[in-house]
């Protein structure tokens, strides 16, 4: 790990003394992906993580082979009553982490091919445009966990579908 380190410094260190431009490598960082477990035979399932791009970005859409369908949903409330539905896409302001959670903006995985066991590495490939309209895709492995382990433990999602 130290070396690890070391290396990734000098590196860097390397980099700046040679004027080498860090914008070359502009992207939209993800954190924290994770897919929530199903009981057998259930037919959809969601996806959270933490979004950040460096440039004004928006997060278009999101695939994955576990799932025949795959929509952004967005939580909200309206005179107290909840609502969920697909949004066109996520803004993702420059700098600005954007959460994708069980109380807001959420990935639903929709027609599983099958169930999600814990521990699960689900594959997700998100689509992000950038305000030039470049698009990048950013493949993410997001482990699967148990409803325990997050901290919504009332809000059953299942259900809103
Ligand atoms: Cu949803």
């Amino acid at each position: 790990m130290t070396a690890l380190l070391t290396n990734a410094a000098r590196f860097l260190a390397l980099s700046l003394l040679a004027g080498v431009s860090f914008c070359a490598l502009a992207e939209t960082r993800v954190d924290d992906a994770w897919v929530r477990t199903t009981v057998p035979g259930q037919p959809a399932s969601g996806a959270f993580m933490r979004i950040t791009a460096d440039t004004d970005s928006k997060l278009l859409s999101v695939s994955s082979s576990v799932a025949n369908n795959v929509q952004i949903h967005q939580m909200s409330m309206t005179n107290d009553v909840m609502h969920m539905g697909p949004v066109d896409s996520v803004p993702l302001p420059a700098g600005k982490t954007v959460a994708l959670d069980p109380d807001g903006y959420h990935v639903m995985l929709m027609g599983l091919n099958g169930q999600i066991k814990e521990g699960d590495q689900v594959p997700l490939t998100l689509t992000v445009e950038n305000a030039k309209g470049v698009r990048e895709a950013i493949e993410v492995k997001a482990p699967a966990r148990g409803m325990m382990d997050s901290m919504d433990m009332g809000h059953d999602h299942g259900s809103m579908h």
